[in-house]
C-alpha cells in the first residue's frame, strides 16, 4: 500500500480506500480534483492570453484605455468563487457527515487509547493488547502492538488519549481522527473482505513528545469467521509489547 515518490505523482487521482467510509473521503477529494484541474486552465489561460495579447508593441505610442471600474467582471469574479466554495463546502459537509455516521448497533466495538508513547487495544471479552515505545521499533519486529479487526461487518472504535493529544491514523483507510484526553470518539469502519489476511500501518500523527515517531501499530484484517476463532481464543489474555 506504500507508492513510491514517482508512483504517487504518477497516481491520478485518490488512493483507494478499503473501507466503505473511506469511499466518501476518496470521491470528495476527487471531485474537488477534477474542479481544480479547469479552473487551473482557465487562469493559467486568462493570465497567458492577457500577456500576449496586451503586450506593449514597438509601434505603440500610446495607454490603453482606462477604466474605473467594470462592473459586469467584478459581478463575475465575485459570484463565481462564492458559488464554487459553497458548492464544495456542501459536498464536504456532506461526504464528512457520511464518514461520521456511527452504527446503533456495531456488531464489534474495540476500545483504543493512545497514550506517551503507545497503544492498547481492548476487546469486549477483556482481551488487551498493549504497545509501547521508548526506543525506535523495527518496522518489522513483534514489538509493534496489532490491532486486529475483521472484514464484512461493522466495527466501532472507541478512541481515548490517557494524556496528551494523539491520533489515530491508518493511511490505507484515508482515515485520521484525534485521540484527546477525555473525549471518547467513536468512529465506524466496514473493512472491504477482500482485503482480510492484509496488514497495514497504523501511526499517530499528532505530534505528542519524545517518541511520537515510533508510535505505530499494526492493522491486521482477518475473514469474519477466523476473527471470532482468533477473539474467542483470546479470550481475557494480554499481549504486551514493549521496545526500549
Ligand atoms: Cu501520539
Amino acid at each position: 500500500m506504500h507508492d513510491t515518490l514517482l508512483a504517487s505523482v504518477l497516481r491520478w487521482g485518490s488512493p483507494t480506500g478499503v473501507t466503505q467510509q473511506d469511499s466518501n473521503v476518496q470521491r470528495l477529494w476527487n471531485v474537488t480534483y477534477y474542479i481544480a484541474i479547469p479552473l487551473g486552465a482557465i487562469v493559467i489561460g486568462l493570465i497567458v492570453w492577457c500577456a500576449v495579447r496586451y503586450r506593449v508593441r514597438p509601434d505603440e505610442d500610446h495607454i490603453p484605455r482606462q477604466v474605473q471600474y467594470h462592473i459586469p467582471l467584478e459581478v463575475f469574479y465575485t459570484i463565481v468563487p462564492i458559488a464554487l466554495v459553497a458548492v464544495l463546502f456542501v459536498y464536504t459537509y456532506q461526504a464528512e457527515n457520511k464518514e461520521d455516521s456511527v452504527s446503533p448497533s456495531p456488531a464489534l466495538v474495540v476500545r483504543v487509547d493512545a497514550f506517551q508513547w503507545g497503544w492498547r487495544f481492548t476487546y469486549p471479552n477483556g482481551y488487551e493488547v498493549i504497545g509501547s515505545v521508548a526506543t525506535e521499533p523495527n518496522i518489522n519486529s513483534t514489538s509493534l502492538p496489532i490491532l486486529t479487526l475483521p472484514a464484512g461487518e461493522t466495527v466501532q472504535i472507541n478512541l481515548y488519549s490517557d494524556d496528551v493529544n494523539h491520533s489515530f491514523y491508518v493511511p490505507a483507510f484515508l482515515f485520521k481522527r484525534d485521540a484527546i484526553q477525555g473525549i471518547n470518539n467513536s468512529f465506524d469502519f466496514n473493512i472491504d473482505p477482500s482485503v482480510a489476511g492484509q496488514r497495514f500501518v497504523g501511526e499517530c500523527t499528532q505530534f505528542c513528545g519524545t517518541y511520537h515517531p515510533y508510535m505505530r501499530f499494526w492493522l491486521q484484517v482477518m475473514a469474519r469467521n477466523s476473527f471470532s476463532t482468533w477473539l474467542s481464543q483470546h479470550h481475557g489474555l494480554n499481549t504486551t509489547v514493549s521496545e526500549g
